[in-house]
């Protein structure tokens, strides 16, 4: 087995630990509710198969497995920025959570068969714990803690790529009504108005002030996904489309009907303010149906 200073714990027979792409180091777990795999490398969810169910999460086979850029598909943590830096335009898109090495300090199976794992990084300013349970449920929580005796604001989200059969043919429910930011092409105030999201073209939309569960129908997989959320006020929903899927190097030009985005977040206006000492925990809970 490979042992890593990134993993200074025992682990449960549920959860096995060796190289994975790239080399960097990759734990699986395989209980009875599901499979799931999670890199150290911004502790990412790569993967994450119920029981009976086809992969929930994509990922692109153009990853470039590289310990200095992020994964393309799963599950990437944005912190402590969403998108571009503010200010400066070297630093990386979406935040440096996605690209650091998080350490494992906790992995155990709970009484219902639950493996429960949990992932530091301690970053100067500021202290993340996020917490992955892998059943028949996926539940991801980032908690943020401010140990300095300044407040400090951050965005956040789970950038979470769902599996999908054709994008075209899916809808998002669960926005109806929503005041959203649409991306594409600079930043247009929009609202959802009654009807489910449907994608016809390049769709990058920052829904504001929603707490709503949104359900991804798939009716080309004959399945529901549900995500549930707990802390979070904006919901981002991307595709790249055509275009963009060509003009992004870890991105195969043809995959962009197999995903979409639904992203769980605190992102634009709904940045957080940590007061000193304070902590800020945000959860997505994904489920087949
Ligand atoms: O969540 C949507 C988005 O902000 C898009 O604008 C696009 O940039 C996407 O994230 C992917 O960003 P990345 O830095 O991972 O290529």
């Amino acid at each position: 087995m490979t042992t890593s200073p990134l993993v200074p714990v025992t682990l449960p027979p549920t959860v096995s630990l060796e190289p994975g792409g790239g080399g960097l180091p990759r734990l699986t777990i395989v209980n009875r509710h599901a499979r799931a795999e999670v890199y150290l490398h911004g502790a990412h969810v790569t993967a994450w198969r119920p029981e009976g169910q086809a992969p929930v999460l994509w990922m692109s086979a153009e990853t470039q497995w590289d310990a200095a850029k992020p994964i393309r598909g799963g599950v990437p943590i944005c912190f402590p920025w969403f998108g571009p830096h503010p200010t400066d335009k070297s630093a990386p898109s979406h935040g440096f959570a996605r690209l650091a090495d998080w350490t494992l300090i906790e992995a155990r199976d709970d009484e219902a068969g639950v493996t429960h794992l949990a992932f530091e990084l301690t970053q100067p300013g500021c202290a993340a714990i996020y917490r992955v349970a892998v059943g028949s449920t996926l539940t991801l929580a980032l908690e943020v803690r401010n140990p300095g005796r300044d407040a400090f604001t951050f965005e956040e989200a789970l950038h979470t790529y769902f599996a999908v059969h054709d994008v075209r043919g899916i809808t998002i429910q669960g926005l109806a009504g929503t005041d959203y930011l649409d991306k594409v092409g600079g930043t247009t105030p929009r609202n959802q108005g009654a009807e489910p999201i449907r994608f016809t073209a390049e769709t990058d939309r920052v829904y504001l002030n929603t707490q709503a569960t949104c359900t991804i129908e798939d009716p080309g997989l004959s399945r529901r996904i549900v995500v549930r959320k707990t802390g979070s006020n904006a919901t981002v929903v991307w595709n790249p489309w055509i275009a963009k899927a060509k003009a992004m190097p870890d991105y195969g030009d043809d995959e962009w009907p197999e995903m979409v985005c639904v992203e769980t977040g605190n992102v634009d206006a709904h940045a957080v303010r940590l007061p000193p000492g304070a902590t800020h925990t945000m959860t997505a809970s994904i489920a087949v149906s």
